[in-house]
């Protein structure tokens, strides 16, 4: 089977440390934090920038930073966010793609995001597209929602976006798709030919969407950006406890676990 790409999405931009104590904030932090994640078995780290009191900040030289510590501990892909906080001026959140990271998020819509909206206008993503390529830089296509997945097939139609593309399916935002498996199970049946696809179920539903995505051969995104729960009342003790669990329920199921250089080559990176 498909070696299983497994993304710690290790910080975000709205988790704070009164919600999950461990929350990884400084560069230092995402680093240690990226390190035990890679050595639980995952292969890509998905980053966002905060300041040292924690609030968020797509600024170049924190994600600078944030890669520095992570590439002198590990191997693993480090993939910027270009989501950053709700509020964030599109030049803003586009920042840390000019430091040409070997992955960067795109947003493939607008969304009722909680109690905000997180904007994705599209002559702004259009400049965010061109601009990942220009820096020759690895899309991870975000969709919260199904009509973004439409617009990614129209984009790659009109070669806005390249092929094959790699899709998370972030499901279970309150306000866009919801975390179950019929959910799941459309996205898959409108997916373009040649995709690859993560899963990042939000809240209780990161680990059945987890446990779906390794049967169905696509892969799994957790992490304290998506749910800082192990499990019902519980918080989990690191981003790695989430990472290794999922790691186990791999073997159980013979999914063989993706190495950095696995997933290199499973997404196209060189
Ligand atoms: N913080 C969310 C509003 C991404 O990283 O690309 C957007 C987000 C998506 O986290
Ligand atoms: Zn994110």
């Amino acid at each position: 089977m498909t070696p299983l790409i497994i993304t710690a999405a290790l910080t975000g931009a709205e988790v704070t440390r009164a919600q999950q104590p461990a929350l990884p904030i400084t560069p230092e932090e995402i680093g240690v934090a990226a390190a035990e994640c890679a050595a639980a078995g995952a292969s890509i780290v998905h980053v966002h920038g905060r300041l040292a009191d924690g609030t968020p900040t797509q600024d170049k030289e924190v994600y600078r930073s944030i890669i520095a510590e992570v590439k002198k501990r590990c191997d693993v892909i480090v993939q910027v966010s270009t989501g950053g906080a709700v509020g964030m001026t599109p030049q803003e959140r586009l920042a840390p793609v000019t430091l040409k990271p070997e992955m960067a998020t795109l947003s493939m819509g607008s969304v009722n995001f909680g109690g905000d909206v997180f904007m994705n206008h599209p002559a702004d993503m259009e400049v965010f597209a061109r601009e990942i390529r220009a820096q020759g830089v690895k899309a991870e296509l975000e969709i919260f929602d199904s009509g973004m997945l439409h617009t990614a097939k129209r984009w790659l139609a009109k070669g806005l976006l390249d092929a094959p593309a790699h899709f998370d399916l972030v499901l279970g935002v309150p306000g866009a798709m919801p975390g179950t498996p019929q959910a799941l199970m459309y996205l898959l049946g409108e997916l373009p030919e040649g995709a690859t696809w993560t899963v990042a179920g939000i809240g209780a539903a990161q680990l059945p969407l987890a446990v779906q995505a390794i049967v169905l051969g696509g892969h799994v995104r957790v992490g304290f950006e998506d749910n800082v729960y192990y499990r019902k009342g519980e918080l989990a003790s690191s981003n790695a406890q989430l990472v290794a669990r999922i790691a186990r329920l791999a073997a159980e199921l013979d999914r063989p676990v993706a190495t950095p250089t696995q997933a290199r080559q499973l997404l196209g990176i060189q």
